[in-house]
């Protein structure tokens, strides 16, 4: 990896490299203070979610949202960037192919554990997925 020399190289790409190593090593427990958008729409047997991804910015910010296992989770995601969304773990993608233009992702909560759910373009964490058995 040449990570540790980019990051030597500039400022900017420290915050970016950064950002994606949160993004996308799964193991890393990227705790962001549970508020926000936990347990959205909860009394629903689907759990509406929608982000925002705008200069590398997340909005909600990211924090971890809670969902009990079989439960439809409703992703709506809008990215300045050309973007795809990922659910790790559970292996959701959606692509987002137009920059402003929300996409929606609906997948059911089939798995216990938790899992991160990234833009693979911007390398962003939106939320951390908890689903309890
Ligand atoms: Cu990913």
């Amino acid at each position: 990896m040449t990570l540790a020399r980019r990051r030597a190289a500039t400022g900017l790409l420290t915050v970016a490299a950064a950002l994606a190593l949160t993004a996308c090593s799964s193991a890393s427990t990227a705790d962001g203070g549970s508020s926000g958008a936990t347990t959205a729409g909860s009394s629903a047997t689907t759990t509406e979610l929608t982000y925002a991804v705008a200069d590398g910015k997340v909005t909600p910010p990211t924090s971890t949202v809670t969902v009990p296992k079989g439960r439809t989770i409703r992703l709506t995601v809008t990215s300045d960037h050309v973007d795809e969304v990922h659910v790790h773990g559970i292996d959701e993608e959606m692509e987002l192919p137009t920059p402003g233009t929300p996409g929606t992702l609906v997948f059911t909560a089939s798995l216990t554990g938790s899992f991160e759910v990234e833009t693979h373009k911007t390398d962003l964490l939106l939320f951390k997925l908890d689903v309890t058995g």
